[in-house]
């Protein structure tokens, strides 16, 4: 096994929990630190060190780089989409102050690799919105749009000025089960599936022909690992890679859960989350990501309702004894 360090922010996150687990079987569970900004649910992350650190607090997450030493930090922490349009301060605090001081520390206590996740969020209503290029119109209207372009362009910055090997990946809307996302516009993919176990109805608060690029968990949690293990000269973009799995709409999205489970029935109340969805690409190009460092996707629609509606069952059952 490799002997690596690793510090994970926003581990108690969607995406920061399942890559932490993924990294612990990986590199070993004391060799990845999770740190979030509260306490995680017992068990969870329990098998490895777990730190409480606000990413914003500069003095305190030096504090923490110096105490482990780590040659890696994958920074997750982010104030999503719908949840930034309601508060754009803590939007703009949280994801660009963080990822300030994350770059700041990494350069100045010899870190050599951060990885940082960008999303779809990053283009706008003018971008062309299918097969979205990997070079093209970033002119996004959330304010966490705003904070994945200026973020890009600070990564890439602290490439070019720095040295420091930076990694991203714009996301588009991941669906799990284990943590349920906070605060995105993507959420309905994930809660669809929740309300379909327990309900067997789904009011859907996006329209019903919106389509969106999507990918499944284990696919993000790979992509995200596979990027950091490329070497140095296949990553030729610095700003970050388009990355997707498949793209589908509400109603095929609620038709591939209703052909797992009979009667599900689902509504569409669009609100206005409408208006951010309608601003992102339908489709991305990652034709960049599947040359430079390999990108291959695994899940597609079909796949992906039956794991996440198993797994689902699964969790449901056993907090029922
Ligand atoms: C959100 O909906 O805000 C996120 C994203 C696509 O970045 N899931």
């Amino acid at each position: 096994m490799t002997s690596k360090k690793i510090i994970v922010t926003g581990a108690t996150g969607q995406i920061g929990s399942e890559l932490v687990i993924e990294l612990r079987k990986k590199y070993g569970e004391q060799q990845v630190v999770a740190v979030g900004h509260s306490k995680p649910i017992e068990g969870e992350l329990s098998s490895g060190p777990f730190e409480i650190v606000d990413v914003t607090n500069k003095p305190a997450l030096d504090e923490l780089v110096q105490k482990y030493r780590p040659d890696t930090i994958y920074h997750l922490v982010g104030i999503l989409s719908a949840k930034g349009e309601k508060n754009p301060d803590l939007a703009w605090r949280v994801n660009m102050e963080g990822l300030k001081n994350i770059l700041d520390i990494s350069r100045d206590r010899g870190v050599t690799k951060v990885f940082w996740p960008s999303s779809i969020a990053a283009f706008g209503p003018t971008t062309p919105r299918d097969n979205t290029p990997q070079n093209t119109i970033l002119d996004p209207t959330t304010i966490y749009g705003v904070t994945k372009v200026a973020g890009e362009l600070l990564c890439q910055y602290y490439w070019k000025k720095y040295g420091l090997d930076v990694r991203s990946l714009r996301y588009p809307g991941i669906i799990s089960y284990k943590t349920e996302p906070g605060g995105g516009t993507t959420d309905y993919a994930v809660a669809i599936y929740f309300e379909a176990i327990k309900n067997k109805k789904y009011d859907c608060f996006v329209g019903r022909d919106t389509v969106l690029p999507m990918m499944y968990m284990p696919d993000a949690v790979r992509a995200t690992i596979e990027l950091m293990e490329a070497p140095i000269e296949n990553i030729k973009v610095r700003t970050s890679y388009n990355l997707t799995a498949m793209s589908f709409s509400a109603e095929e999205l609620a038709t591939s859960v209703a052909r797992c489970i009979p009667g599900f029935v689902c509504s569409y109340n669009p609100d206005d989350r409408q208006r951010i969805a309608d601003s992102w690409p339908r489709s991305i190009d990652d034709s960049v990501a599947r040359k430079d460092w390999g990108w291959k996707h695994e899940f597609g629609i079909e796949e992906m309702t039956k794991d996440m509606l198993d797994h689902i069952s699964t969790l449901e059952a056993s907090d029922l004894l």
